[in-house]
């Protein structure tokens, strides 16, 4: 008998894009994480679990191991690096891009030209850090954890770093996008020891989640 497979998913657009894979394999999760307070959810596979943990940690848990493997966006893995973790296959889904956005009356490509030194809100510094640091723009980056829309509305910041999808965000808040910084959608990851040791009981679910 094999033993437990850990899978780590956030509430919201991951956990929902991921289960029409899960259904593929034939697998259904018991319960709705949006409704049920479990952390843990059984599925239909007496090997499987999954674990519902916040977005920016499911790379943690599986680095340490306490989950096989887990579902997160390339947001979330640049962020935190990939030490441990294995990213075999992405899953093109909770797609969006990461852009820099100002006010709508600011006019960035001249403030860049000016060379001025620019304050930026993100939550994702480090994605920050190295765009910036490309385009030679001097900035200071303030860390924030939800929100960045509001930064350049109150004087916070001139610019912001963040996801967007419709824009529809960006538009309601007065904000204009001005730089794509990359392209982002979802990666399976996987514990590296666990790749190594556990790869058959896990191959059956990497074979599900390949054929996206
Ligand atoms: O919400 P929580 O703080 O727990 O974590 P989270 O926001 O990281 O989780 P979640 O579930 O919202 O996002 C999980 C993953 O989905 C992210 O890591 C991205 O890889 C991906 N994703 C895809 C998005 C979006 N699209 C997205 N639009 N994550 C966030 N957004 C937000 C964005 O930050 C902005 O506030 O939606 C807003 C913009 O959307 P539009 O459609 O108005 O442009
Ligand atoms: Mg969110």
């Amino acid at each position: 008998m094999s033993k437990m497979i850990t899978l780590a998913l956030s509430k919201g657009r991951i956990f929902d894009e991921t289960l029409p894979m899960l259904a593929k394999a034939g697998i259904t999760v018991s319960e709705d994480p949006e409704t049920s307070r479990k952390l843990i959810l059984p599925t239909s596979s007496p090997n499987l679990r999954v674990i519902i943990v916040r977005a920016s940690d499911v790379p943690t848990y599986v680095q340490y191991g306490a989950a096989d493997l887990g579902v997160a966006g390339y947001d979330v893995l640049a962020e935190h690096g990939m030490d441990g973790l294995y990213a075999p296959i992405d899953l093109g889904i909770a797609k969006c891009r990461m852009s820099v956005a100002v006010r709508e009356g600011f006019d960035y490509a001249n403030a860049v030209r000016q060379g001025a030194r620019l304050r930026v809100v993100t939550k994702y510094v480090e994605q920050a850090r190295e765009h910036f640091a490309n385009k030679g723009v001097h900035v200071d980056l303030i860390k924030l954890y939800g929100s960045m829309e509001l930064g350049p509305l109150v004087g916070l910041a001139d610019a912001i770093v963040d996801l967007v999808s419709t824009g529809n965000t960006l538009k309601a808040n007065q904000l204009k996008e001005v730089e794509v910084i990359s392209q982002i959608s979802s990666r399976l990851v996987v514990n590296q020891a666990a790749y190594k040791r556990r790869r058959a009981d896990l191959q059956p679910l990497l074979d599900a989640f390949s054929k996206v």
